[in-house]
C-alpha cells in the first residue's frame, strides 16, 4: 500500500533507524541524510518518512507531503550555504532510479553542467 512501510525498503529502514545514515535534518514527515556515494561536495537525499515508490506516486497520493519534501530541499541548501544547487528526482530505472522510495537528491558545492547526463 502506498504510504505504508515496506519491509524490504532500505530507506524505510533508515527512517526506522535500522540501518545507519548521516541524518542532517528531520521533520515530522521527512528525513534528510548524506548520500553514501556523493557526486558533489553536498549530496543529500530528502525523503518522505512514508513509503511511496516514486516522486510521481508521492505527488499524486500525498501532495502536501511532496511539498514538505520540496521545502526541505531548500532547507538543506540553506544549511549547506548553497546559493545554487540542483534538485533531482530520478523516476524509473532508465533514469537511474535504484531505490524505490521517493527521494530528492540535493546536489551542490561545485559547478553543475547542463544538460545533465
Ligand atoms: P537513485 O536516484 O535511486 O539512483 O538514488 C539512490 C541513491 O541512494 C544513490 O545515490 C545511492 O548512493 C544512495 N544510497 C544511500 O545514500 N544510502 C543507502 O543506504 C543506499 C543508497 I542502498
Amino acid at each position: 500500500m502506498p504510504g505504508e512501510p515496506q519491509g524490504d525498503c532500505l530507506f524505510c529502514k533508515i527512517v526506522e533507524g535500522h540501518i545507519p545514515a548521516t541524518i542532517i535534518r528531520e521533520t515530522d514527515t521527512t528525513v534528510a541524510f548524506r548520500d553514501i556515494n556523493p557526486q558533489a561536495p553536498t549530496h543529500v537525499l530528502v525523503i518522505p518518512k512514508a513509503h511511496y515508490e516514486t516522486a510521481a506516486v508521492l505527488a499524486a497520493a500525498a501532495p502536501e507531503l511532496a511539498a514538505d519534501v520540496l521545502r526541505e530541499t531548500q532547507a538543506v541548501a540553506d544549511d549547506e550555504k548553497l546559493e545554487s544547487y540542483r534538485t533531482v528526482f530520478n523516476t524509473g530505472s532508465g533514469a537511474g532510479q535504484t531505490v524505490w522510495h521517493a527521494h530528492a537528491h540535493v546536489i551542490g558545492g561545485r559547478g553543475l553542467h547542463w544538460p545533465p547526463g
